[in-house]
Formats: C-alpha cells, structure tokens, sequence
C-alpha cells in the first residue's frame, strides 16, 4: 500500500479536523449498529462532542473517557469535487485506527480493519456523491482480548452501581484509542501505480549502486494479462539530477545502475548520512500514453549480517539507541510533526543512531523522517507479552507483520524486523509458534535480518534459535536486586554471554533502565533519583565495554527515550518514568551522559567528531594534569 502523494496524475486531500464523537454505553457496544446510526448524521441518534483528528480521544475530555471500554463513533461531512467524477478513482485511506474500525461512506460499509498501528484504505468511487456532500462514519473498538493483537481480558466486575466492564493488559503503556493517524481521500488514474518494491546493491567498494524496482498496477481498463504497459523509472538525486533512467520488462520490473553512488549511511556514520535519490515511477500504456506517475525516496544501502556482525554497506554498525512510544500529553498516541520533529532533534543531539519502533509499526511520516536522517529503525510489529498461543492469535500476529513488511518494506531506514517483543517465550507452544511467524516473516523479505526483544531467560527461551539477532531486555538494579549498583555489570557480561553462546548469534541489549522522577535528586543514589538512573546508566556502559570486545554484542538501546503513559498501577507515578527526556520532551541528567557516552562511541567507531558543546569547560585539564 503506497503512501498517498500527489503528482500530476494523483490529488490528495486531507479529511483531519474536528470530528464528531459518540461514545457507546459500554454495556452495549453494538447498539449503534444495530440502530444503524451511520445511515444518517451522529448528532441525530445521540449528543456529539468535538474531536479532533489524529488523536487518541482518551485526554481529551475531563470526565472518564479515559477508561472507556468498547465502541466510540465518529463523523464527519465532506464535499468531493464535480471534477473527480471523470475518469478518476477515489480511494479513502486511514494512517490508523486503533484497534478495530467499521467505516461506512454514506452510509455504506465501506472497510473493516483490525489492528491498530498500521493503515488500510478502500476505493470509495462508486459510493461519493460528486459536486455535493458527503458523509463519513467510523466506528471504533478499543477493547483487547486473548485473540487480539496485542492481547488483553475484559472482565464485569461489581462497582458502586452495580456491574461495570473493566479492560485490563500485561503490558506497560496505556491503551490509546481513535484514529490515530491522518485520514486521507486521494484519487488515482483508472489504471494506476498500485506498488512499487524497491530493492538496492552496491558494488564492494561501495562506487555502484542498483536500484532494483517491480512495479504492480492496478486497473479496470487494462487487465492483468494485457502485458504490453510498461514502466519508465528515472532517478534524480538530491540536486534533482537524473542520475539513472530506464524501462521496465512486460513484469514491470527493472533496474537502474547509478554509478559514484552516494550510498545511504546512517547518522554520523558518514558526514552526509540519510542520502536520498527520488525515483520516479512512470506507468505507460502501449500506445506510450501516461497513465499514473508516482514518486518515492530511495536510500542505495546494503545490509550483510553473521552470526557476530551487522553491517551496511560492509561496514560494522554498532547500535546506539532507544526503545520508545508513540506518546504524548493531551494527543496520545496521535500523530503530531511538531513532537515527531522535536524526538528527531533530540536524538540526534544525544547522538543516537536507532529506536526500535516500541510496541507496534509507528507512523509512515516517521518512517520518512527517519530515512531522510539516517535513524535505523528496528521495526517492530504489535505483537507484545504474547501468550496463549492459539491459532487465531497465530493469524493475526503473522498479519501484523504482513502488513507491516507490507507498509515499510522501502524505507532504507529498516534495517531489522522485530518480531515480538517479551513473549512468554517458555510457554508450551512458543517454539512451534515462533518458528511460523519467524518463516512468514523471511518469506516476506530476505534483506533484513529478524529479532525480538526476549526478556524470559535464555535456559527457558524457546524462540531464540528462530531469530538472526538475539535482543534481551533486563532491569538490574530496578526489577532485580532493586537499588543495588553494584549488581548490574557483571549480571549484564554474563547474561550477554550466556545468550551468544547458546544461540551463537550477534547479541543486542535492547532495554535496560531505571524509572526517575524529574528533579529527585538523592547522594548517595537511590532508586527514583536522577542520580540513580544516571548510575545505573555508567553500570551498563562498563558492561557494554567489556561485551564489545567480544565481538559479537552489536548494540545498546535505552528504556526509553521519554517518560510515557501508562495503565494506572501503584508502580507508576503518571506513568513509567523510565525516560531520558521527559514527557515534555526535555532532558533529564542521564541524557547528558547518555550524550557523551554515544558520541564517545560514534568518534571510535564511526570516525565522527564531538559537538562543540559536548564538554562544559571545567578547568584547565592539562594544566591541571601537569601540576600533579
Ligand atoms: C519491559 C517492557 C516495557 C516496559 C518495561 C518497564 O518491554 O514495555 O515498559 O519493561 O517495565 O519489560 O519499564
């Protein structure tokens, strides 16, 4: 599924705004559909309030919206130009929904979709009233259950008055819920660039790239067996010089050589890194006719891995990043450039090279944003604290991933696909189960290696052998042996160990942290404290050191970037609190180290220099040294 964009043959236009919302008595979810109230406006069959668009609707009102559990419903109206009644299709396309949507256009079904994090689109051609209004309804379910992915319980339980529905999740963040992400109608020629996969190589010293591209089309006019469309692609670089052109065979496939390449490097890797070339993707009919044009960024890169590397383009990388949420004040998990353009500046401030997309598929304009710095993003599919293995799950869970690999498969910026993160992975049926979800996934894509982030012990772990990169996730000196500094690095060495030898393969410690509270400051430390959580940091480093000369540890990735919501619990003071910046997006005293240690690593591993402010003048250091 490409993203919407516009070009000479395509318009999008965006349905983001203020909503009207209906929330459902819990005790009866499908009334509404039951009572049919998308066949006419939402303010006819209840009160509406305002809602906004993307956004997560739980902090948006002051009463207990937050905890509703179950369906909510949204309108909106539109008006769809005379001019797209002529040879035109239109398509109306969610970023996502979490995490079950029904949509109707006029009051027809329009599109059902399960599982949040992640887009789908219907065409809605046949169903618009062109030159006039339109209508568009969403019902929206929030409630998880063992077959959901990720998975939850709904349980009756007895209140003040009488019976209420309570949602409850293993796992630590809050369950966000709406639309969360852009909704877009765009418009496509009849016969149009349905995908477009790009693969790249480059030659060994790094001077030829190749841009392999297969093209789909999708089209009433022309059919599938009508082999004489063809495709011309042509590559520009930065400056918006064609670098590269060709034509495609009757498969529409083809490839482009681009010779003294800049190849895409990752932040600080290289002084130009987040190098992209635009290709354009022109559809032709026989008669040489210009059917559709579409355009997309592509990173040349190429990604080899053992079992103690990973490398891009031939060269080691060692992972210096976070786990992280989609989270914030007020909007939730609700897209937002400003916060999305903020978390960038400050990743590439403390020097960070990766985020592993922590629990569930971010959003596509992340993806974009990432790919154009250079970030890698270890992709992660919705799937977290998996148990119960049953064949429903299996399905649903392989189609995460589908649809994941489906959605992100271009971006140069993935460079691994997470395939869960702590499933129960002793359970019984874990091994069984990975091994399938595993095999889907490299069905899918060759190109990338595959790992999960494992926090059950590697005696236990049953899905270990599966992966290409083992990824653990461990809280010394927080969940175990709480407070105590002085059990972090050894524990980290050996478990790390422990893992590379029973599985042979490369290892990354893909959470640790400690839960602070901003401006606690405690000597000597003491857990909830600045200085703890800065501490505990130091600990991990000296344990990363030793591990890295062993040749096979490849990276470190902090729980978590920024402070985030959580379900309430009497572990969690508005929320864990295991960020590095804060809610609000500003630093906590761990970051300044964090800074200084990931630059430290960039400048002996990737030849890059200190920013100028990365030291605060203190004294004269070698006066002072040659003094004693
Ligand atoms: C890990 C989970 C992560 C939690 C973290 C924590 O992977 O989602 O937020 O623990 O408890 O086990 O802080």
């Amino acid at each position: 599924m490409l993203y919407p964009r516009e070009s000479e043959t395509r318009e999008v236009r965006s349905l983001d705004g203020i909503w009207n919302f209906v929330r459902s008595d819990q005790t009866n979810p499908t009334q509404g559909v039951r009572e049919e109230w998308y066949g006419k406006d939402l303010s006819r069959s209840r009160p509406t309030i305002p809602m906004p668009v993307p956004a997560s609707y739980n902090d948006i009102t002051t009463d207990n919206l937050r905890d509703h559990v179950g369906t909510v419903w949204y309108d909106r109206k539109f008006f769809a130009p005379r001019s797209w009644a002529v040879d035109q299709r239109v398509w109306l396309r969610f970023g996502s929904v979490h995490y079950e949507a029904y949509v109707w256009v006029n009051g027809q079904k329009v599109v059902k979709h399960e599982i949040g994090h992640l887009p789908f689109e219907a065409e809605v051609t046949h169903l618009l009233n062109y030159g006039a209004e339109n209508r568009i309804t969403v019902m929206c379910d929030n409630a998880l259950i063992q077959t959901t992915v990720p998975q939850g319980r709904i349980t009756e339980l007895p209140n003040d008055d009488g019976m209420t529905i309570v949602q409850s999740y293993t796992f630590d963040f809050f369950n966000y819920a709406g639309i969360h992400r852009s909704v877009h109608l765009y418009t496509t020629p009849k016969t149009f660039i349905e995908e477009v996969v790009i693969t790249t190589n480059l030659s060994k010293d790094n001077v030829g790239g190749e841009v392999i591209y297969s093209v789909k089309f999708n089209g009433s006019a022309v059919n599938e067996a009508d082999n004489s469309l063809y495709v011309r692609a042509q590559l520009y670089d930065r400056e918006g010089k064609l670098v590269a052109n060709g034509t495609s065979d009757e498969e529409l496939c083809g490839s482009l050589q681009v010779d003294n390449v800049n190849p895409w490097w990752p932040y600080l890797m290289h002084p130009e890194p987040g190098y992209l070339y635009q290709l354009e993707v022109k559809l032709h009919a026989s008669n040489d006719d210009l059917l559709d044009v579409y355009r997309l960024k592509v990173g040349v890169r190429t990604l080899s891995w053992s079992n103690a590397t990973f490398q891009i383009n031939g060269r080691p990388v060692y992972f210096r990043g976070f786990g992280r949420h989609e989270d914030a004040d007020v909007r939730g998990k609700g897209l937002d450039n400003a916060l999305m353009v903020r978390d960038f500046n400050l990743l590439k401030w403390i020097g960070a090279n990766a985020y592993r997309t922590s629990h569930y598929p971010y959003s596509e304009e992340s993806m974009q944003f990432a790919d154009e710095h250079g970030i890698m993003i270890v992709d992660e599919c919705p799937s977290v604290d998996a148990e119960n293995y049953n064949q429903e799950l299996l399905g649903k869970h392989k189609s995460s991933l589908e649809q994941l690999i489906h959605r992100d498969r271009n971006h140069p910026s993935v460079v691994m696909w997470s395939i869960a993160n702590e499933p129960r992975t002793r359970e019984m049926n874990a091994d069984s189960y990975f091994q399938l979800v595993a095999n889907l996934t490299r069905s899918l894509d060759k190109t990338r290696p595959i790992t999960a982030a494992i926090a059950t012990p590697w005696t236990d772990d049953k899905a270990g052998r599966f992966l290409d990169i083992i990824s653990f996730n461990r809280y010394n000196a927080w969940y175990s042996n709480t407070g105590r500094l002085d059990m972090v690095t050894k524990k980290v060495v050996e478990e790390a160990v422990a893992w590379n030898k029973h599985y042979n393969k490369p290892v990354i410690m893909a959470e640790y942290g400690a839960d602070t509270l901003e401006g606690l400051h405690l000597q000597p430390a003491y857990v909830w404290s600045e200085e703890f959580q800065t501490e505990v940091f130091a600990r991990h480093f000296k344990a990363f050191d030793i591990l890295r000369k062993k040749g096979w540890f490849i990276g470190e990735f902090v729980w978590n970037f920024a402070d985030f919501k959580t379900a309430q619990s009497y572990t969690r003071v508005g929320g864990n609190k295991k960020g590095v910046f804060t809610r609000a997006r500003q630093p906590k005293a761990s970051a300044h180290l964090l800074r200084k240690r990931y630059f430290a690593l960039a400048r002996e591993l990737d030849d890059s220099s200190f920013p100028e402010d990365l030291f605060t003048y203190i004294a004269d250091m070698g006066k002072v040294e040659e003094n004693t």
